[in-house]
């Protein structure tokens, strides 16, 4: 009985040093992926502008929740507005009479100024959903552009690639 206590403590020492052991061992493996984790990526800007001759540039790519700010510079109002005139529902699947009742967005994942932005104003918007949106100015239904938006996997790929 006694032989069987003494190897019960042997057991539980050689079992807590060894996981000590893996433990420490283990250690530099797990700082060294922290290392080459890829850091969370900044949100990107992109500016598109809004010319006479419309949106400049008509199609930008970018990674999910990016920011697109429209900036202005036509002499009447500007109204970006998701897809499809003139219910704009393609993005978040609310039709303008319910997300911009009053004339303010209700939320601010609504892809919609809901109103008109004047000359040098600027409207900004998070893309937080992949795939490509398409969008025009409410107010000159023939001027359209897209917004594609991707998963942000190039740019990790090049950070990993950057720590090796
Ligand atoms: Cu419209």
């Amino acid at each position: 009985m006694k032989g069987l206590s003494i190897l019960v403590v042997l057991l539980i020492i050689i079992g807590g040093g060894w996981y000590l052991y893996k433990s420490q061992a283990a250690a530099p493996g797990g700082d060294a992926a922290t290392g080459t984790m890829p850091t969370e990526l900044e949100p990107q800007q992109v500016v598109v502008t809004y010319t006479d001759e419309g949106f400049s540039p008509t199609e930008v790519t970018v990674p999910v929740n990016a920011t697109v700010t429209w900036t202005n510079d036509i002499s009447g109002d500007m109204w970006v507005a998701s897809a499809i005139h003139p219910t704009h529902m393609v993005y978040d699947g609310t039709t303008l009479s319910e997300h911009c009742a009053g004339g303010i967005a209700s939320s601010p994942d609504v892809f919609d100024v809901c109103t008109g932005i004047g000359t040098g104003g600027s409207w900004s918007f998070t893309f937080d959903k992949t795939g490509t949106w398409k969008y025009h100015d409410h107010i000159a239904t023939n001027r359209f552009g897209t917004v594609i938006v991707t998963e942000a996997v190039e740019e990790m790929d090049a950070t990993d690639d950057a720590a090796l």
